[in-house]
């Protein structure tokens, strides 16, 4: 029984940290009308932007992050691959011309973010 209990009580606390990690941010979705602030500070703030279809947006991407994980953005489906100085403002022109979802990410691929068009 007592190990029954130390069992559940482990189980919720870990789902509550899974949840407080990754479940938040993922449904973060952030619309964009012409420009947003990305920042790049142990993942990317937004991680999941949405534009319009046939509009132009600008993200102004900062880096924050020490981490030379992330000094590289990538977004393979617009050709982006961009250099991001420490503390400086980088800004990525993007005008999508078909619906979907489009993945950004490090260097690396390991921190990823998405951009959804509508
Ligand atoms: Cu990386």
């Amino acid at each position: 029984m007592d190990k029954l209990v130390v069992t559940i009580g482990g189980l919720s606390v870990l789902s509550f940290i899974y949840w407080f990690f990754f479940g938040k941010s993922k449904d973060e979705i952030v619309e964009v009308k012409d420009n947003i602030d990305v920042i790049v500070d142990g993942g990317y703030k937004p991680a999941a932007i949405k534009i319009k279809k046939g509009k132009t947006a600008t993200l102004r991407i900062k880096r924050l992050d020490t981490n030379s994980c992330l000094e590289e953005i990538i977004i393979p489906d617009f050709k982006v691959k961009e250099y991001l100085p420490l503390n400086k403002e980088v800004e990525i022109k993007i005008s999508p011309n078909k619906n979907g979802e489009f993945n950004f990410h490090c260097g690396m691929n390991m921190y990823h973010g998405k951009i959804i068009v509508e």
